[in-house]
């Protein structure tokens, strides 16, 4: 995006759109709105997050993430300052504002601003923050070839440390899984838990379909119950598939015929090699292919 962006308070021309950001009741564009150096979201990562698609003007599955968000933040004693029907018309109002048609929104919680110092009981109020951007993980011709994961090193939190159910700003895990995947030379990695069963991607579920059944790892296993996940979940079911939530081992996706992982923001993706072994014949496979034209087709109606 240019740096000669509108104030967001001027509407952007049709099919363009202006990056626009609500903060704690005020409107502003990407060069002016700044959050207190103070904020315990910065100092310690307190907080949580959302991450929902704009499709065609229309928010995709909005009440869904914003009870996980208010889900994630009840679980670290955080009281978002807004009731959700409130935080849904000021998200609805900012995407309007932005003009985007196919858009990213980024809900952040913060505990807010406090002093240095743990104790959260200095932070006087929850911050709530609302970005209308764009987002594009992979190229869109990944999509047709499917992605080259290696495992990563580093597991995913133990779920009775940090709960991957919590979409906290704690996301050095995942990071540093991910930093990992980029010196192997792959395009996303696979992490697991602490016992080693498999758990998700840097920001996906995964999925692996193995003689017609479409299995995923439950989320009680200790990962992030992504709402793409149960949407696809869903869209199997009702096409007929044999939907499995179970847990898996890295054998399982080895000799997987097909795999894909389910995000906001990746959508449905196939991925074509994990640890140099070739997944099926090593491009989108067929369930692969139809789930993603269902998922496709449900977000676009
Ligand atoms: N697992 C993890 C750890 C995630 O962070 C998902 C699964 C998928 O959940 P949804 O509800 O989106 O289907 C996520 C989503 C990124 C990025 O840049 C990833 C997410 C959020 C924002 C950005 O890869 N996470």
């Amino acid at each position: 995006m240019s740096t000669t962006l509108k104030p967001s308070k001027t509407p952007a021309a049709a099919g363009v759109g202006v990056p626009t950001v609500w903060l704690d009741g005020k409107w502003y564009d990407r060069e002016t709105a700044s959050v207190s150096v103070y904020d315990h979201g910065l100092l310690y990562g307190d907080g949580v997050f959302e991450g929902i698609r704009v499709y065609g003007g229309k928010i995709f599955k909005l009440s869904e993430h914003l009870d996980r968000l208010y889900d994630s933040a009840k679980a670290i004693w955080l009281t978002i300052p807004m009731p959700k029907d409130g935080l849904a018309a000021v998200t609805e109002e900012a995407v309007r504002r932005s003009g985007i048609a196919e858009a990213y929104i980024r809900h952040i919680i913060t505990r807010g601003i406090g002093d240095l110092g743990l104790d959260p009981r200095k932070c006087a109020k929850p911050s709530i923050i609302i970005i209308v951007d764009t987002i594009r993980l992979f190229p869109e011709e990944v999509y047709e070839t499917g992605l080259r994961v290696v495992t990563a090193g580093t597991p995913i939190p133990h779920r009775e440390a940090l709960s991957p159910r919590v979409k906290s700003l704690n996301y050095l895990a995942h990071i540093l899984a991910k930093i990992e995947g980029i010196h192997s030379g792959a395009d996303e990695v696979l992490m697991l838990d602490s016992d080693g069963h498999v758990a998700e991607g840097s920001g996906q579920n995964i999925f692996v379909v193995k003689n017609g059944a479409v299995r995923t790892p439950p989320a009680y296993a200790g990962i992030l119950k992504g709402v793409t996940r149960d949407v696809v979940i869903e869209l199997g079911r009702e096409a007929g598939y044999d939907v499995q939530e179970t847990m898996l081992n890295r054998y399982d996706v080895y000799t997987a015929d097909e795999a894909f992982f389910t995000g906001t923001a990746s959508e449905l993706i196939a991925i074509r090699q994990v640890d140099g072994r070739t997944i099926g014949n090593g491009t989108s496979g067929p369930v692969t292919r139809d789930l993603r034209s269902r998922f496709q087709a449900l977000a676009r109606s």
